[in-house]
């Protein structure tokens, strides 16, 4: 292997990092891990994204890897601006994606394979997950009705990479009376997705009227 290869499917953490590999022109090369057995013999988790070095070393976790793809860029600047330009902004870019990634996107992803029927169903649970999402949907709306971004008042990769999440919600079950009901995300989620370097995943062809509902 030459390269690091880097590993995505369709499923959404796996958006933002093939966007950076992408616009960055980065030497990775990006292969789907839904076809590759050599995924399945790698991860034993067998989540994306996941990447393996040319000395056969692993990086999982989207937010070391949003993170270190940023890194490889070349451009100082642009590093500086997404990553943060000190200790407190880089503390504050991880502390939006990793409450994206966990609060927010671990109760929506089992609500919605639980609808789904890829997870057992069970009515009050669902509830409970929605509740939880709602509540953390709650700190993100805070923050967006009284700044423009989610760090330092520019466009960070918090935003790039908490709206590649959010936009999985409003595909599944943030439909639009959820969203009409969330002015300051909305608003912001349209700001970053004219970004170019991922607008090309955050659009609005996929968003649902109407929730996924259990059948
Ligand atoms: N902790 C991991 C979670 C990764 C993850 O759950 N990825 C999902 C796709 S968005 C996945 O691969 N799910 C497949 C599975 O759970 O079997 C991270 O933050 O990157």
């Amino acid at each position: 292997m030459h390269k690091a290869t880097l590993f995505v499917n369709n499923y959404p953490r796996g958006a933002l990092p093939k966007a950076l590999v992408s616009y960055f022109n980065l030497d990775f090369e990006v292969r789907d891990a839904t076809a590759s057995p050599e995924f399945a013999k790698e991860f034993p988790l067998k989540k994306i994204p996941a990447v393996v070095f040319p000395d056969g070393s692993h990086l999982t976790e989207i937010i070391a890897i949003v993170q270190y793809l940023v890194e490889s860029t070349e451009n100082e600047n642009i590093k500086k601006d997404l990553l943060g330009t000190n200790a407190l902004e880089r503390a504050q870019v991880v502390r939006w994606m990793s409450l994206a990634n966990s609060d927010f996107m671990m109760p929506l992803t089992e609500a919605f394979l639980e609808t789904i029927d890829q997870l057992p169903y069970h009515g009050d649970l669902v509830k409970i997950q929605l509740e939880s999402v709602d509540k953390a949907a709650k700190v993100f709306e805070d923050r967006l009705n009284a700044h423009e971004f989610l760090v330092a008042d520019r466009l960070t990769l918090a935003d790039l990479m908490v709206a590649s999440l959010y936009v999985f919600g409003f595909s599944t079950l943030l439909g639009k009376t959820w969203r009409s009901q969330h002015p300051g995300i909305m608003k912001w989620f349209d700001k970053v997705s004219k970004s170019p370097i991922c607008r090309d995943i955050l659009k609005k062809d996929r968003f649902v009227e109407e929730p996924a509902k259990h059948r």
